[in-house]
């Protein structure tokens, strides 16, 4: 989509840190890091929210998340953990509307999130 920050640093429009890219998939350093290691794992085709996904995502959504935990493996917070956080639409957070996943560690972190 056009005017969608995440799919113009996926084109290379908006200049990013990249740590990870295949065909499907592109990961970046958050721009605003809520721990010591926070990524950003996006699904290059343009997907506004959760609430957009259907049945015919589940492969893409599977490989993301598997890319996920390499990428956590390959950042060296396997052993000690991670979290991985996907906002909802406003209430829960989201504030860029192209489907994304945090990618959080190097830090402890406390439940309930806020
Ligand atoms: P969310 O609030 O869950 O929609 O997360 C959006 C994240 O995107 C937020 O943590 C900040 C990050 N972000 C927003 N604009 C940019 C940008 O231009 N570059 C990078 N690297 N991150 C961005």
């Amino acid at each position: 989509m056009s005017d969608c920050i995440f799919c113009k640093i996926v084109k290379g429009d908006i200049p990013s840190a990249r740590v990870y890219e295949d065909e499907e998939l592109y990961a970046f350093k958050d721009i605003g890091p809520q721990a010591p290691t926070h990524l950003l794992i996006v699904p290059k085709r343009h997907i506004p929210t959760l609430n957009d996904l259907t049945g015919s995502d589940g492969p893409l959504m599977g490989r993301l998340l598997v890319a996920a935990s390499r990428i956590a493996r390959e950042q060296g917070l396997s052993e000690k953990g991670f979290r991985i956080v996907a906002n909802c639409l406003e209430s829960a957070g989201q504030s860029v509307f192209h489907v994304h996943f945090h990618l959080l560690g190097g830090r402890a972190f406390r439940w309930p999130p806020g």
